[in-house]
């Protein structure tokens, strides 16, 4: 057998297993990549309190640390970043990646997780914006963050998805999908993608009360082997998009305040399991 390819995920660890490094390592091992992952986060939730979030930080040192490490083996393919918790760690994570600019990176600018209304800290946003977009091979907001990242508030409808996909290509992310999901009208799941030429509209059916948690993780991921993989970028995203709606498909609910995806579910609409 030939030397796997490498994807690292710079993410936090989602306790109930369905967003975060978990989706992440989950993917990658789907899509026959070796994951190495580089923990910036604990979210961990209550069930004795509504499934509130806890949130505790990892120190940037530490995820330098990670980082130095992980790039101390074979070329890494691709790398994504998940939830980061405050502008340290991410301006260690921007100073590293920009001694790997030949490692395609994949920013997921996590804001908000599902169920929670609480943005991160103002720095946290501008230093995503300022150090990590720049990197970006891909980066994968949804409406809310994509609204943040190109500074237009709140977007509505595909419209307001071009105008923020342009301000944010501008800004040095070299493709911006826009993933307006469940949240735009209408009975489609629609994802924008821009690469400074085209837009491009990915479509796909919304999937009925579905157990989505974890969706977001998922497809940056799947994005980010499909690259280490060899696709080119664009190819890569309409992978992802396939395989994140196949995941959702077999969503299940893991208790009365969550429902992740199963990130197993593309390989095994196609194979029994082992
Ligand atoms: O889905 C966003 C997300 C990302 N990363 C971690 C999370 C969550 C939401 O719960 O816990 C670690």
């Amino acid at each position: 057998m030939t030397k796997p390819n490498l994807t690292l995920t710079i993410a936090g660890n989602d306790a109930s297993g369905g967003a975060g490094i978990a989706a992440d390592l989950k993917t990658f091992a789907e899509y026959g990549t070796y994951g190495i992952a580089a923990l910036t986060t604990i979210a961990t939730m209550d069930p004795e309190n509504n499934w509130s979030h806890g949130v505790t930080a990892i120190n940037a040192h530490v995820v330098k640390d990670q980082l130095v490490t992980a790039f101390a083996g074979p070329k890494i393919g691709a790398a994504k970043t998940g939830m980061l918790p405050d502008a340290d760690v991410v301006n260690v994570i921007a100073d590293k990646m920009e001694q790997h600019r030949d490692t395609p990176l994949v920013v997921d600018p996590v804001m908000v997780c599902k169920g929670e209304d609480e943005v991160l800290n103002p720095q946290n946003v501008e230093a995503i914006k300022n150090r990590l977009i720049p990197l970006a091979t891909v980066t994968t907001p949804n409406l809310f963050e994509a609204g943040q990242l190109a500074e237009l508030g709140l977007l509505f409808n595909l419209e307001d998805m071009k105008k923020a996909a342009k301000i944010i290509h501008e800004k040095g992310a070299k493709i911006v999908v826009v993933k307006g999901g469940k949240a735009l009208a209408g009975n489609e799941a629609i994802d924008l993608v821009y690469d400074g030429n085209e837009y491009i509209t990915l479509t796909s059916p919304k999937v009925e009360n579905a157990n989505n948690h974890g969706a977001g993780c998922t497809f940056a991921a799947a994005i980010t082997a499909g690259i280490a993989q060899g696709l080119d970028p664009i190819e890569a995203i309409r992978k992802a998009k396939t395989f994140v709606t196949e995941a959702i498909e077999a969503g299940f609910e893991y208790n009365e305040f969550v429902g992740p995806v199963f990130h197993s579910g593309y390989r095994l609409n196609r194979q029994d399991s082992i």
